[in-house]
């Protein structure tokens, strides 16, 4: 056998390979296609069988020529299995990758609904140029009842109330504590609002929790009156809802506001007209609401003379309830994602 004719030998045979490779549709043609060239009496073999008529200083080369394409056969044929694999188990092939399979979904954290009515409310307070005051959960019984005129024996002090540290401090009941604070600061005039958890030895049920948060606002200035609050509450709550709501103020008791009231607002789901979520009343109550009480002034070394305020502290959970209309207080710290992922 000659150079050339060994030459072509190989040549032809591994073109023939390549022509019947673009042939093949599925694993059994891809089976008998492997027997023809790599079987025990295949094509290959054949070759090799050729060996014996090669001279022998060419027999060397002649070996090597075969050998490569037995390896190009080989691997050729591997990645037409490789290929047939995919879609039938991704065990045959380890580096597979299917792009039009969906992508992993990644839980994007967001925002407790509560948190989100408090970034309103924060919003809409420092549009209308109030100051934000932080405040502390622990706080002491002077500035939680004695500087705001709740005497001793009053209901709200008792243990089955309020949750005690020592016989001076507490968890603190209500934000109004922080009035005191913000008067006491000694700036005037003041326009603060504040928020934060309140505590209380309530029993949990649809609308109470031992662990709440309320809003503050106090306004502190030489002329200022009713109108004043009932205006700031409008913004307040049309801001919240979209839309425009009215404030209604109804006759109430607060040691430390003079006159207070219980405080409603137009139902913004029904327009007046009477809902379930109003029970037909067409009004919604959000919590206290008055005139800072002059002896609250004196406390604090202001001259109620000289100084008015207004002030009103609602219940955040209250108005995120009304906001996404969610019947029960308690879904907000129960933690459920399902519920949670919602807003
Ligand atoms: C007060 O706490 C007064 N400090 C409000 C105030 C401030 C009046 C300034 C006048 C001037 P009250 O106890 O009603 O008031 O609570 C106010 C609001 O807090 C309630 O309307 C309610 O929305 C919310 N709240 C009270 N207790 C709970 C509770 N256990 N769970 C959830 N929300 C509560």
């Amino acid at each position: 056998m000659d150079d050339v004719h060994k030459t072509n030998a190989i040549k032809e045979l591994k073109k023939e390979f390549e022509t019947l490779t673009e042939g093949i549709h599925n694993k059994d043609e891809l089976e008998r296609l492997k027997v023809k060239f790599l079987g025990r009496k295949g094509e290959i073999r054949s070759l090799f069988g050729k060996m014996k008529d090669v001279a022998i200083e060419q027999k060397k080369e002649f070996g090597a020529g075969i050998n490569d394409l037995k390896g190009f056969v080989e691997r050729r044929l591997q990645s037409l299995l490789d290929s047939f694999s995919v879609g039938s188990s991704e065990k045959d092939n380890k580096n597979y990758c299917d792009l039009t399979l969906p992508g992993i979904n990644f839980s994007i954290g967001h925002q407790h609904p509560v948190t989100q009515v408090i970034d309103d409310l924060l919003e809409i307070f420092r549009s209308l140029n109030f100051d934000v005051l932080g405040g502390m959960e622990i706080e002491d019984t002077f500035h939680n009842f004695d500087a705001l005129n709740i005497h001793k024996w009053h209901p709200s002090r008792n243990a089955q109330d309020t949750f005690y540290l020592d016989p001076e401090h507490i968890l603190r009941t209500q934000t109004s504590a922080m009035q005191i604070r913000a008067m006491e600061s000694g700036k005037l005039p003041l326009r603060i609002i504040t928020m934060g958890r309140c505590y209380r030895r309530d029993a949990s049920d649809a609308t109470h929790y031992p662990v709440f948060h309320q809003i503050e606002g106090l306004v502190v200035d030489k002329n200022v009156n009713f109108c004043d609050l009932s205006g700031i509450l409008t913004e307040m709550m049309t801001g919240v809802f979209g839309k425009r709501v009215e404030v209604r103020f109804q006759p109430s008791y607060f040691p430390f506001v003079e006159p207070g009231a219980e405080t409603f607002i137009s139902c913004p789901f029904c327009n007046q007209k009477g809902c379930s979520i109003c029970q037909n009343t067409g009004v919604i109550e959000l919590g206290g609401s008055g005139m800072v009480h002059p002896q609250v002034l004196r406390n604090v070394g202001i001259d109620p003379k000289v100084y008015r305020g207004f002030a009103f502290g609602w219940g955040i959970e209250r108005i995120a309830m009304l906001k996404y209309q969610i019947n029960d207080i308690r879904l907000f710290y129960e933690n459920n994602i399902n519920f949670l992922e919602q807003f």
